[in-house]
């Protein structure tokens, strides 16, 4: 249907974060999104639905089409191998950064480090343009036990207060990337719903600026 409106948007903290954005420009659920098992969502405008999935598959629906627009990670687009997406919109909520951690005084001066992460293609990227040859080790989740059980020496992982790391003994080492999440959209979109996309662009473009006015006002 060319006139619905589909937003994939990532589940968990993204999505907590996302939904006062969305309703300062009139997108509001009507299932629970808590609550509710149903991965699309209607809203309270007819033809704008919800879908609610992984934060990495966020930009394959929006590439293919399948959501007109997303709302992701910077830390997956980095890793996203794709060229049909804008990026028009930096949200500024779920903001971490992408660092290098490890234990302290962690192995260096080593000849060739093992790094643990699930941001392989970030991680090669960073040490290659430092000239520096490690070997990645690609995992899927709680990269902060590596180190620990001495699976890799470092991690590359996101970090936000560095309580998970300090927790592990762990600390942060070099600074990769500032992260927040973005607006996506797919090409074709841009083009076939040109208005609708627009107008939705500007009034969450909008939404972000009220919400940094209000942050900076308290
Ligand atoms: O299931 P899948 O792997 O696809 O996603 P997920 O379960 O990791 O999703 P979720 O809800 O955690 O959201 C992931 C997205 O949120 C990331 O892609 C980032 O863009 C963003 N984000 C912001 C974060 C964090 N902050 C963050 N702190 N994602 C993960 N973390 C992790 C961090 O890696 C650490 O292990 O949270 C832990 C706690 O962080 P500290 O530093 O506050 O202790
Ligand atoms: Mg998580």
């Amino acid at each position: 249907m060319t006139n619905t409106i589909t937003i994939a948007v990532s589940k968990g903290r993204i999505f907590k974060d996302a939904l006062p954005l969305l309703a300062a420009s009139g997108i509001v659920p009507i299932d629970d999104p808590v609550t509710s098992r149903k991965l699309v969502l209607d809203t309270n405008q007819d033809d704008v639905k919800l879908v609610i999935i992984r934060a990495s598959d966020v930009p394959t629906y929006v590439e293919y089409g399948a959501a007109d627009m997303g709302i992701t990670g910077k830390d997956v687009l980095l890793e996203y191998e794709g060229e049909g997406l804008y990026e028009p919109l930096d949200l500024e909520i779920a903001r971490c950064r992408l660092m290098l951690a490890g234990p302290p005084a962690a192995a260096r001066g080593q000849t060739r480090l093992r790094i643990a992460t699930k941001y392989v293609k970030c991680t090669r990227r960073y040490f290659a343009e430092q000239g520096k040859q490690v070997e990645i080790i690609k995992l899927y989740g709680s990269m902060e036990l590596a180190p620990l059980v001495r699976l890799a020496d470092l991690i590359v992982d996101v970090v936000d207060t560095g309580n998970t790391l300090k927790a592990n003994g762990l600390e942060p080492l070099e600074h990769i990337a500032d992260i927040s999440s973005r607006l996506i959209v797919n090409k074709a979109s841009m083009k076939m719903k040109h208005a609708r996309v627009n107008a939705f662009v500007r009034s969450m473009a909008e939404a972000v600026a009220q919400r940094r006015a209000g942050a900076q006002s308290q």
